[in-house]
């Protein structure tokens, strides 16, 4: 029996463009090494590719420099796709670029159509409900609309708030089996993940809550010695991937990658 939360036969990744340079940030802590980049990328992808699973990767983007974060343009259920909304517009073109992958891989494929708006990175689906963070990048009225979608598929879809200053819900968070969530202490002490088992990010590591079970691993970003050893002792395999030159805009292990 598998568990569609974490096991899974396919991953759509998007190659960086050079364009990345000018991608959306928070604040400004240097220039992303293009070069370094594309290392980092080739390495996540390897990794997805060692546990069996067939990754489906796309070109370069140039006229969308946020495009490599292909996890906010979609969300991928068992038996459903919903094409997202993004609340940045500079993103919003993306969506169209993806349609054709996603409608390839599926037989159910919705689009968020509006006025609302939602990103595949405020969204954490576990083994019993799809949680939505409201963020600046996700409203009620996009969440409202994803819930009227998934419903119909037999999803539960419970809303939840990201963090102030946070950009996406799985920032903070990621899903490390069925019943287990990685989480800084800040978004834990909401109480959203009540009747789950929650391990935290060691104090001074909280980047690294943004990491991804897929299949055996988990694959978080390298540099977090602490998280990473606490992950191991727990019995999980752990793969570490160089993450400096995404998270100078604001991205990680989560949002190179769709998953199902
Ligand atoms: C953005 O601000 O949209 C990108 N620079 C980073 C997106 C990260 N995506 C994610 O957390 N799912």
């Amino acid at each position: 029996m598998t568990n569609p939360s974490f096991e899974f036969a396919h991953a759509i990744t998007r190659k960086p463009s050079k364009s990345i340079i000018a991608g959306l940030r928070a604040e400004n802590t240097g220039t992303p090494d293009f070069a370094q980049m594309e290392i980092d990328h080739a390495n996540y992808v390897a990794t997805l590719r060692e546990t069996g699973a067939e990754v489906i990767e796309l070109p370069a983007l140039e006229a969308f420099p946020d495009s490599v974060f292909v996890e906010d343009d979609a969300l991928c259920l068992k038996d459903v796709a919903i094409l997202m909304r993004p609340g940045a517009p500079s993103r919003m073109g993306e969506i169209a670029q993806m349609s054709s992958t996603i409608r390839a891989q599926y037989e159910n494929v919705f689009e968020v159509k509006g006025p609302g708006f939602i990103e595949g990175g405020d969204i954490l689906t576990t083994a019993r409900e799809v949680l939505v963070g409201k963020s600046a990048r996700t409203d009620a009225a996009g969440v409202a609309e994803l819930r009227e979608i998934i419903t119909r598929f037999g999803y539960t879809l419970r809303e939840v708030q990201t963090p102030p200053d946070v950009l996406h819900f799985k920032t903070d968070c990621s899903l490390l089996d069925g019943e287990t969530i990685l989480a800084t202490k800040r978004l834990d002490a909401s109480g959203c993940f009540e009747g789950y088992k929650v391990l935290h990010t060691a104090d001074g590591e909280e980047a690294a809550a943004n990491a991804i079970r897929f299949n055996q691993f988990v694959i978080m970003a390298a540099g977090f010695p602490k998280t990473a050893g606490m992950l191991r002792a727990h019995g999980y395999t752990v793969r570490e991937i160089n993450n400096t030159e995404c998270a100078k805009i604001d991205g990680g292990m989560s949002c190179l990658s769709l998953r199902f």
